[in-house]
């Protein structure tokens, strides 16, 4: 078996996981060792079902590593390489968390004895139960010298006047931040909050939960409020509200990204220095939104990684996947955006701090949420995931949006859409499935084409 970094680090069964747990610490001991800085290790398989588990590697600053990180992590867990203590080399320095599954701590256990396999002295600072976008801030905090995670929310959540939502925490990691946050300051509105059944994570909850089944999570009543939904590691976030029992309208990373640029044109003279980055997800409809504010947007591949390295060229980012992943970056400082500035995690997407940029907004700009969801009206479109054989045999275009093998799906792909339709395959790089995507102007066209993509995909790639 190869072990691939994929979209977002290692990611697989638990049992996958713990196989190559010392090694993963063996290979970050001597990152840290060689390249005389400390680095991060969550331990998380975010969305993915309870029994899964993964790792996700942050830099000195709370970034996502690199490349080429990234290429010598996979080369040292994937061979018989000898895990020595080079006298060049500094002692390691590791931040190590986890999330709520049942498998986390001993994974963490295991990952630190390989970081102790390279040397004992080695200094690791164990977080125990976090969040992803925590364990960022942490590293974060320490090579800036600020404060705490939690104290930068509390400075934020005052500014909020009614906090006026029902989070769902999807049982996982952003249950213990936000019932913290509760027993501090405002009353916030949690549901879906046991982690100690650990069965329950993303259980019919959940982001993904809500934007793949289009509907609002287990056991809430229907009715008109706002709703927010986390992810399992509470990276990610999407919004949403039931208006009668037949209209359910998400607001998923798309609107949020409008939202944001929304927002700035309001503020700002000038907004040419924005850029919007989205995937080929993003629906046309939000597109033509954030074209006509004369906001400019970029397409790259999924995957937080790939909108934050693309992000960096610009003087403002907006970056949201429409899942609900990302952040804004502010690469230059403008006087306008500085009390928005706040509301953003320093490095990487926060669901939770995300939460509290958007009802930021709505409050400065007066917004109810049905103005919201009226930006635009998206055109048809459906997200659905397949298992096949061998979802490594698709391979696709730097943007995703074609396929270079197998050329033969790519040609029927070609042949079934007309001018109005898009549609495009990509392996998942976080589950063992193939993702695929259809946009139409028409729910007919969009369930035709489903359905065609389907029954080929099905005939010709899935187990015989
Ligand atoms: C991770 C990445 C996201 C990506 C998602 C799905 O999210 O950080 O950027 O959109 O996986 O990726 P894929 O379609 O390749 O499975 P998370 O929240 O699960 O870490």
């Amino acid at each position: 078996m190869k072990y691939n970094y994929g979209t977002s680090g290692f990611r697989f069964h638990h049992s996958v996981i713990e196989a190559i747990a010392v090694k993963i610490g063996n290979v970050i001991g001597i990152l840290s060792g060689f390249y005389k800085k400390p680095y991060g290790i969550m331990i998380t398989a975010s969305h993915n079902p309870h029994e899964d588990n993964g790792v996700k590697i942050v830099n000195a600053d709370g970034e996502m590593i690199n490349v080429a990180e990234e290429n010598m992590i996979t080369d040292y867990v994937n061979n018989n390489n000898s895990c020595v203590f080079d006298m060049n080399m500094k002692i390691p320095e590791i931040f190590v968390g986890y999330d709520t599954r049942k498998s986390s701590p001993k994974i963490c256990e295991l990952i630190i004895s390989g970081i102790l396999e390279l040397h004992n002295d080695s200094i690791v600072h164990n977080l125990y139960v976090v969040t992803t976008p925590e364990l960022h801030y942490a590293m974060y905090a320490h090579s800036n010298q600020t404060g705490t995670y939690l104290d930068n929310l509390y400075g934020i959540i005052k500014h909020i006047k009614h906090p006026n939502i029902i989070c769902d925490c999807a049982n996982g990691v952003g249950t213990n931040v936000l019932t913290e946050l509760n027993s501090k300051v405002e009353r916030l509105n949690l549901i879906n909050i046991d982690i100690q059944n650990h069965i329950l994570l993303n259980e019919k909850s959940g982001s993904d939960y809500v934007v793949n089944q289009q509907c609002i999570p287990y056991e809430v009543e229907e009715n008109n409020r706002l709703y927010a939904s986390l992810d399992g590691d509470a990276d990610r976030v999407v919004f949403y509200y039931q208006e009668n029992k037949d209209n359910f309208h998400l607001l998923n990373g798309d609107k949020i990204s409008a939202l944001i640029a929304a927002y700035m044109a309001n503020v700002m003279d000038n907004v040419s220095n924005i850029a919007v980055i989205h995937t080929g997800y993003s629906n046309k409809a939000f597109l033509e939104f954030i074209h006509s504010l004369g906001i400019h947007t970029v397409c790259t591949a999924t995957g937080v990684k790939n909108l934050h390295a693309e992000a960096l060229k610009y003087d403002i980012s907006i970056y949201f996947e429409s899942n609900g992943h990302g952040t804004v970056l502010f690469n230059k400082s403008y006087p306008e955006l500085h009390d928005l500035q706040k509301f953003f995690h320093p490095t990487i997407g926060d669901g939770i701090m995300d939460m509290f940029a958007v009802l930021f907004i709505l409050q400065e700009m007066k917004l109810r949420t049905e103005d919201w969801k009226d930006f635009y009206t998206e055109y048809p479109y459906s997200l659905f995931k397949m298992e096949v054989e061998n979802k490594d045999e698709f391979i696709t275009t730097e943007d995703e949006l074609r396929l270079t093998k197998p050329e033969t799906l790519q040609i029927y792909i070609d042949s079934v859409c007309d001018d109005n339709t898009r549609a495009f395959v990509r392996p998942s790089g976080t589950e063992n499935y193939l993702r695929v995507y259809v946009e139409s102007g028409s729910v007919e066209m969009v369930e035709e084409i489903r359905e065609y993509l389907t029954m080929f995909i099905n005939k010709k790639y899935t187990y015989k």
